[in-house]
């Protein structure tokens, strides 16, 4: 009866939590969420907008985590990791993906070079909540300009992972088993209406803005991704291999919600489909003071994507 009095109050004074209602972390700006299932604990990795912005522009030190086991209650980790932690790097923590492999926990996430330019880093752990270090001391993906954002991976059944990326352009690389290399040169996919639909405005080729977010389910490739112009919507395409071509297939989730940006992350977890995405909802919200929100969906049976609105529950 003491140790459950005892953790009754540890849990109650001690474990920030926020609860069930859009968005899910009611506390800071978060946004950019990367859900991950593991060991049956749902865990959702987000950016963070500072208060106070700088040149009025995303202002983003740090990467946090979330975790819940049922979707209404939310266990806040803190900080998780930092753009200090890589020494290479001047700042612009923006969004990344954490995926486990063989027990150990791999965070890639982009990040401004010092001396310009933007790359990718990862970082690793032996827990989901962290400490993450970086890896590798030097970025893992630095082609040496621009636009090296917005990574996201996804280890396919055949044990090998895939590493897309980038805005304005799509890209690709096929990761070594080790999480921190890779094998086979960077791979830029080919922009192409049939596969990232036709844009309304023509300030680019196809819907295709940033934001990928990769992954399986029964047999087909998804990739859902932030389309233009701006202010953003979610829209998805797909493919039966791994590296395209892909099909476009439709917008998910249309602009909505006083965020000029948005931003994909989806899951399966205890039988249900969950999209994870961010808006401008809480109090003094904003572009670049966003909030992560998720909603409950099916997947229609050919395994498309239905149209998913922003809720507040
Ligand atoms: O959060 C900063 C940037 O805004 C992300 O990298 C993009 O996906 C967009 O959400």
């Amino acid at each position: 009866l003491l140790s459950l009095l005892i953790s009754t109050l540890i849990i109650t004074f001690y474990i920030p939590s926020c609860f069930a209602d859009n968005p899910i972390v009611q506390t800071i700006y978060t946004a950019d969420p990367a859900p991950m299932v593991y060991n049956g604990v749902c865990y959702v990795y987000t950016t963070h907008d500072e208060d106070v912005l700088i040149d009025n522009f995303f202002t983003m030190n740090d990467w946090r985590c979330y975790s819940t086991t049922d979707m209404a209650n939310w266990t806040d980790h803190g900080t998780v990791l930092s753009y200090t932690d890589f020494s290479w790097s001047s700042g612009k923590a923006w969004a990344g993906q954490c995926v486990e492999r063989n027990g150990k926990f791999y965070f890639y996430v982009p990040l401004a070079k010092k001396g310009g330019g933007e790359a990718i880093g990862v970082a690793v752990s032996d827990s989901p909540t962290g400490p993450f270090k970086d890896a590798l001391g030097k970025p893992l993906i630095d082609r040496g300009g621009w636009g090296e954002i917005d990574p996201t991976v996804f280890i396919d059944d055949d044990g090998q992972a895939y590493l897309y990326w980038g805005n304005p352009d799509l890209y690709y690389v096929k990761l070594n088993p080790d999480m921190i290399s890779y094998s086979g040169g960077i791979v830029k996919v080919p922009l192409t209406t049939a596969g990232f639909g036709q844009r309304s405005k023509n300030d680019r080729p196809t819907s295709y803005e940033e934001g990928p977010w990769f992954y399986k389910r029964n047999n087909l490739y998804y990739m859902v991704f932030a389309a233009g112009p701006i202010p953003e919507h979610i829209a998805y395409s797909t493919s039966t291999s791994p590296t395209g071509p892909w099909t476009y297939r439709g917008v998910i989730m249309p602009t909505q919600g006083g965020s000029f940006t948005n931003h994909p992350g989806i899951i399966d977890y205890k039988g249900n489909s969950y999209f994870f995405y961010h808006n401008a909802a809480l109090p003094g919200g904003s572009g670049y003071h966003r909030s992560v929100c998720v909603e409950q969906f099916q997947y229609n049976p050919d395994g498309t994507i239905p149209r998913i609105n922003m809720t507040k529950e």
